[in-house]
């Protein structure tokens, strides 16, 4: 089965580019060496069409690499972590957890999980979590990536799959307006389905940076608008101001496919484009073009990524951005749609089967009586025994250590010291947690707090299957024997399930697990019950819902949306005041995102030497004009600080950002790490917390030896 050719998909986003894992000699189970055990080669794919980015090539350098856990590590008495027998380490883990749930209580016990884990894996920790822990406190770094746009897409159209549609649908598109996405970097081959727009001179991105997405659109045809941070839900008020009183609605669309017009048409009404212009800085006479170029653009597509969801208000400028599409009628309508681009690799099925706060799988709420009893049926309990719903991340981490809070936390698929807004805050709160297991295969920053770290495997040596950004369920495959040392999560549980002495089921074969999760799935809104390995394997393509003996679901909206009465809620928001306060005197707007090498945490990606050596280190990227202001050179290490925290760089100076921000990318731990800076005010709705405008200070740093 294994040793050779597999064909597989990327570890990393949520493109899951396809690619061909060829073991490079026969004993890929050898100890570890510098020399990756298998060669990558990109695959044919809707997708990706055989590209692969940086991170994707340079993927398998990681399995073999020295950094690589070879064995569970406890911490001893002297406080450093030293290696054990999984035996050991799984029977102190399981007596731990046992004795602080007898003292404290089973919520007590905290798990966090992540939208890299397999399906199968996401699945089976919310199961662990509810039965083995009988916990409900479980939710995942999702809530930091995707849970804006999901409430946005649930109140509007009664459910959360990102795009509604095949990516190449897009290949045919004359127009696609992206909104705070810098796919160029963060989804490289994605570029691909956009020549269609930009050839069209349809092609309009939104960035206060003028990004590599931005230039594409900055070629003499397209647009790049360039608003101030967090300014994008008066911006887009102010965009369907335009279309309803240039009477640019699809209003036969507005009548027949949606409610709620004349509460949206009366919000938007105080939005003419000259205020807007006074908030978002992006002339009356661009918002006028966008929206007319909207209107009459053809075939159009409006696409949102984090840079618009993660804040504070991030619901309702995904939901600003939902009302403009249906004002244009473009959601279900043949050539053009409305969608988010979800991030980490199974971020789309990470959050439909149970690792969310409030959720059972199948995208099922935890809370409704007919939900429970039947996820109760498939895991052989009654009802009764389902804990309730649980706390959001940032809730749940605030709680760390505090009374009546998580005493031990379980992390899977997550560096949440360094991804995590307000990290110092949440360095400390892990500092007072009673235990911390931390599953990975490297030691990130996390882990190295941990007081045991279970080594697990990587995606080249496990089976398994990942739903990517548009909901096509895909499968994983092995490619080779993992290291001796490290374990399937999947056992993990089981072993762990069984040590507390719970009778469920926790099958450490990901097909048995996956047939489970079909029955658990079956008629929830995330129906994956017609689904199966097999059908995977022979290439069908397999888009959810998709029901046990029916079909897959690659267009979603085509007759009628998911609420009752088949309609699409228009949902008037109108900003808050205070949401995001501009800078004041000495004060820049802190932007946080991505470079094309790193991923995240960075925890994979600056453990590969190609892509840490071609971004060693944080570079926070001023304009020259303001860089000038504050007595900063190219180069020069600089201070960027605030009230939460500070850390340390180098300047990098560039005219594509604008004079009142700085954009660091949170890749970087220890001083490094720009959710030192971040605040963990959350928006009311999702609780996604406010990414990426948080005000701070920059001053240059004097170098040791070198004159002020
Ligand atoms: N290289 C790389 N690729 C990745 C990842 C990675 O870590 N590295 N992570 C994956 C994951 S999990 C995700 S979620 C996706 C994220 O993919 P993207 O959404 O493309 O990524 P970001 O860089 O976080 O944000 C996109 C843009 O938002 C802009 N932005 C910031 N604030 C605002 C604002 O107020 N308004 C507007 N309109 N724009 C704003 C930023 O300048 C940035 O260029 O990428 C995936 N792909
Ligand atoms: N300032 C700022 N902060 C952000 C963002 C931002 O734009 N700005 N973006 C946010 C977003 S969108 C996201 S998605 C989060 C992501 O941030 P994190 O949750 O920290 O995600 P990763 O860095 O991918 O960490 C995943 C960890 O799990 C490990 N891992 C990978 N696969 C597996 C597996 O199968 N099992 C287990 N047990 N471990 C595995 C990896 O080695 C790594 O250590 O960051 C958020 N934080
Ligand atoms: S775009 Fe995403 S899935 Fe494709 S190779 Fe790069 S990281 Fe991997
Ligand atoms: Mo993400």
């Amino acid at each position: 089965m294994t040793d050779r050719p597999a064909p597989t998909h990327c570890p990393y986003c949520a493109l899951q580019c396809a690619m061909t894992l060829t073991p490079t000699d026969a004993s890929g189970a050898a100890a570890p060496t510098d020399a990756p055990p298998v060669t990558v080669v990109g695959r044919e794919f809707p997708t990706n069409r055989g590209g692969l980015c940086k991170k994707g090539w340079t993927s398998a350098e990681l399995l073999r690499a020295p950094s690589r856990l070879g064995a569970p590590l406890l911490r001893g008495a002297d406080g450093a972590l030293h290696e054990a027998s999984w035996d050991e380490a799984l029977d102190l883990v399981a007596g731990r957890l046992r004795d602080i749930r007898a003292r404290h209580g089973a919520d007590a016990v905290g798990v966090f999980g992540g939208g890299g884990l397999t399906n199968e894996k996401a699945y089976l920790l919310g199961k662990f979590a509810r039965l083995a822990l009988g916990t409900s406190r479980i939710d995942y770094n999702g809530r930091y990536c995707m849970s804006s746009a999901a409430a946005a897409g649930n109140r509007a159209f009664g459910v959360d799959r990102g795009l509604p549609f095949p990516l190449a649908d897009l290949d045919d598109a004359e127009t696609i307006l992206l909104l705070g996405t810098n796919v160029a970097e963060t989804m490289p081959p994605f570029i691909g389905h956009l020549a269609g727009a930009q050839a069209a001179g349809g092609l309009i991105v939104v960035d206060p940076r003028r990004t590599a997405t931005a230039k594409l659109a900055d070629d003499g045809r397209g647009l790049h608008v360039q608003p101030a941070p967090g300014t994008d839900l008066p911006l887009l008020l102010g965009l369907a101001h335009v279309v309803i009183a240039e009477r640019l609605a699809d209003t036969a669309y507005v009548a027949e496919r949606t409610i709620g017009y004349d509460a949206v048409r009366r919000s938007v009404a105080p939005w003419w484009p000259e205020r807007v212009q006074a908030v978002t800085g992006v002339p009356a006479t661009t918002l006028r073009r966008l929206a007319r170029r909207l209107a009459t653009g053809g075939r159009t597509f409006v696409l949102t990524g984090r840079g618009v969801e993660q804040h504070v208000d991030g619901t309702d400028t995904a939901t600003a951005a939902i009302n403009l599409a249906l004002l244009l009628g473009l959601p279900g309508r043949p050539g053009s749609g409305y969608g988010t681009l979800t991030g980490q690799g199974n971020g789309q099925g990470g959050r439909e089967h149970g690792q969310k706060c409030d959720q059972l799988p199948g995208y099922r709420k935890i809370t409704d009586p007919a939900a429970r009893a039947h996820v109760a049926a498939v895991w052989g309990v009654v009802a009764d025994d389902l804990p309730g719903p649980g706390v959001p991340a940032i809730e749940l981490l605030a709680s760390l250590g505090r009374p009546g809070g998580v005493r031990a936390l379980l992390v899977h698929g997550s560096n949440l010291v360094v991804s995590s807004p307000n990290a110092g805050a949440v360095r400390r709160a892990v500092d007072a947690l009673d235990l911390l297991v931390v599953c990975d295969f490297v030691l990130s920053e996390t882990a190295a707090l941990a007081d045991v770290v279970l080594p697990v495997l990587q995606w080249a040596e496990e089976e398994g299957t990942m739903t990517n950004l548009e909901g096509r369920v895909i499968r994983r495959r092995r490619a080779l024997e993992p290291p001796p040392g490290a374990r399937d999560e999947l056992r993990i549980l089981h072993e762990l399930a069984r040590r507390l002495g719970c009778t469920a089921r926790f099958d450490t074969d990901p097909g048995a697990v996956f047939e489970e999760l079909r029955l658990a799935s079956e008629g929830g809104i995330a129906d994956y019950s017609g689904i199966d390995y097999a059908l995977l394997d022979s290439g069908a393509e397999a888009y959810w819902p998709y029901p046990r003996g029916g079909t897959g679901t690659p267009r979603l909206f085509a007759d009628r949306f998911a609420h009752d009465d088949g309609r699409a809620r228009l949902v008037a928001v109108s900003p808050r005041a205070a949401a995001h306060p501009a800078p004041g005197p000495g004060e820049l707007t802190l932007v946080t995102g991505r470079l094309l090498e790193h991923y995240q945490s960075g925890a994979q990606t600056r453990r590969v030497p190609e892509l840490l050596d071609a971004q060693p280190e944080l570079r926070a990227s001023l304009h020259p004009a303001t860089a000038e202001r504050l007595g900063i050179a190219d180069g020069d290490p600089v201070e960027i600080a605030n009230v939460l925290g500070s850390v340390h760089g180098r300047a990098r100076l560039t005219a594509d950002i604008r004079p009142d921000a700085v954009f660091l990318p949170f890749h970087y731990g220890d001083d490094q790490a720009a959710n030192l800076l971040t605040s963990d005010a959350v928006d009311p709705v999702s609780s996604m917390p406010e990414f990426k405008t948080n005000l701070v200070r920059v001053t240059r740093l004097v170098e040791a030896g070198a004159p002020a």
